[in-house]
């Protein structure tokens, strides 16, 4: 029986002794900076920026939200694009699920009316970003994002997932057309 040794020592180097002044002086300045951000991005902007998104999210089964999504468009159905059913979506609830590689329903809102999206996949993490104005929210599965939205113009907004979810992500689109 051997008793084997580590090859791998310890190298004698100054940095096993006590931080260096300056090492210290910028730990505190990273550890400042980050606390400062956090104070910035949880309770400054939410009170004073105007372009900060609030959602609410809750735990969903997948199963359950696919049958609220299919009964909502059972409901709400007004025509057909490529396969994707369309809805005009009455002020309230709208959910909108996204699937590999869709977005689905299709919606058709009206300027001014206040509509709460209630957002969820079924199968992988997606995004949705809305373009042209560039706002943007994660699509998680067992989660539904849940959003108070108020379209202030009219015209076609397109749903673009930004969350690379599969060789089809390109291609997955959603659509919410506005009118006056
Ligand atoms: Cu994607």
């Amino acid at each position: 029986m051997t008793t084997r040794t580590s090859t791998l020592l310890a190298p004698q180097g100054r940095w096993w002794g006590p931080l260096g002044k300056d090492e210290r002086l910028w730990f505190a300045l990273v550890v400042a900076w980050a606390l400062a951000m956090y104070v910035m991005m949880q309770f400054v902007w939410p009170a004073v920026g105007e372009e900060q998104i609030v959602f609410d999210s809750y735990k969903v089964d997948p199963k359950v939200f696919q049958q609220l999504t299919d009964d909502y468009i059972a409901a709400h159905q007004t025509g057909t694009l490529l396969n994707i059913p369309i809805v005009d979506a009455p002020p309230g609830d709208v959910y909108l699920l996204g699937e590999r590689f869709r977005f689905r329903p299709l919606l058709n809102l009206k300027q001014g009316q206040t509509y709460r999206f209630l957002i969820s996949s079924v199968d992988v993490q997606h995004g949705f970003s809305v373009q042209p104005d560039n706002f943007n929210l994660q699509v998680v599965p067992g989660y539904v994002t849940a959003v108070t939205l108020t379209p202030k113009e009219a015209g076609t907004y397109q749903i673009v997932c930004n969350e690379y979810c599969g060789p089809g992500h390109h291609l997955m689109l959603g659509r919410i057309e506005v009118t006056p």
